[in-house]
């Protein structure tokens, strides 16, 4: 028989699901086995090998996406406690779940954990909710305890990088594995002290602006009325910046609308969309059009074989023009 209990930490590798559970494990440490990914590797739960006694923490993954794992945990007699902002769906009504969720858009996961904790660890929250870009609701946070404008400043750029991280189409994308990143943070209680004196800060603050750059100096470029479609080259920076270069471009140009591809390993294209800044529309449906999926102002699509290149184009120009 078993008898010590096993805790799982199960939590999105985007800042927000690293600073939520650095908080919780700060007040209530615990041995666990980590389980993360990618930010859109969020089927994560199903991965959990937990047993009746074992616990299970969850942050920042939807539970309607994690739904079938999530009951066969229950049912087995496993502990459950979930903190999540996502779409959930109907909660399971067994008892071994003790859920915090709430959906409402001006919260993250990292501030619900802050709420449970009643601000013990405060900064880090305030860095969760920069890297889910709620920067209002992360200045009113860290005004809260007192923060001065530099210091947010700092923890702005800090949930920025920590979010970066978590894109890229592949592992092998990736500047750092969100574990690998998760335990080097969670060996600071401070967070301006670990982006300050932490190497793989460096790094990370580096290769986002390298990657960025680099998008700006080589690309190709179809220019038409509505907006531009801009290739990057078959790289690694490509990827992890695809949609960071699009919200970029979105920005700076508020009147056009912008499709950024990068090559697969099949050659063909993984493509970001971002509609117009003056009017946020049409993204989602021109995505849909070819298997993607996302919001009004931005979405994407995973998979456009090469072939199909010239109909993006086509459907790019006319969904933005007959606006
Ligand atoms: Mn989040």
């Amino acid at each position: 028989m078993r008898s010590a209990t096993r805790q799982f930490d199960v939590f999105n590798g985007d800042a927000d699901g690293i600073c939520a559970l650095h908080q919780l494990r700060l007040e209530q440490p615990a041995q666990a086995t980590l389980i993360t990914g990618r930010k859109r590797e969020i089927a994560l739960l199903e991965r959990v090998q937990a047993e009746a006694g074992d616990r299970v923490t969850v942050l920042d993954i939807s539970l309607a996406r994690n739904r079938t794992a999530l009951d066969a945990l229950l049912q087995k007699g496993v502990r459950v406690d979930y903190f999540d902002h996502h779409q959930a769906g109907e909660l399971p009504s067994q008892p071994g779940l003790h859920a915090i969720i709430d959906t409402t858009p001006d919260v993250c996961t990292g501030m619900l954990v802050d709420r449970f904790l009643h601000g013990r660890q405060r900064p880090w929250a305030v860095v969760a909710a920069f890297g889910d870009n709620l920067a209002e609701q992360a200045r009113a946070l860290g005004a809260t305890a007192g923060m001065a404008a530099p210091q947010l400043a700092l923890l702005q750029e800090l949930g920025e990088c920590l979010n970066y991280n978590a894109y890229g189409d592949s592992d092998e994308d990736l500047i750092i594995h969100p574990r690998r990143l998760y335990e080097r943070l969670s060996r600071y209680r401070d967070p301006w002290k670990f982006f300050s004196s932490e190497p793989v800060c460096a790094r990370l603050r580096a290769t986002r602006t390298t990657d960025l750059t680099s998008a700006n100096l080589d690309q190709k470029r179809i220019e038409l009325a509505v907006g531009s479609l801009i290739l990057l080259p078959d790289t690694a920076a490509s990827r992890r910046v695809r949609g960071a270069f699009a919200n970029q471009l979105a920005t700076a140009f508020p009147e056009q609308a912008h499709a950024v591809l990068t090559p697969d390993r099949q050659q063909d294209y993984t493509i970001s969309v971002r509609a117009p800044k003056r009017r946020l529309r049409g993204a989602d449906t021109l995505c849909a059009l070819f298997g993607g999926s996302g919001r009004a102002a931005a979405a994407g699509i995973d998979h456009l074989p090469r072939t199909r290149l010239t109909e993006f184009t086509e459907a790019f120009a006319a969904s933005f023009r007959d606006q």
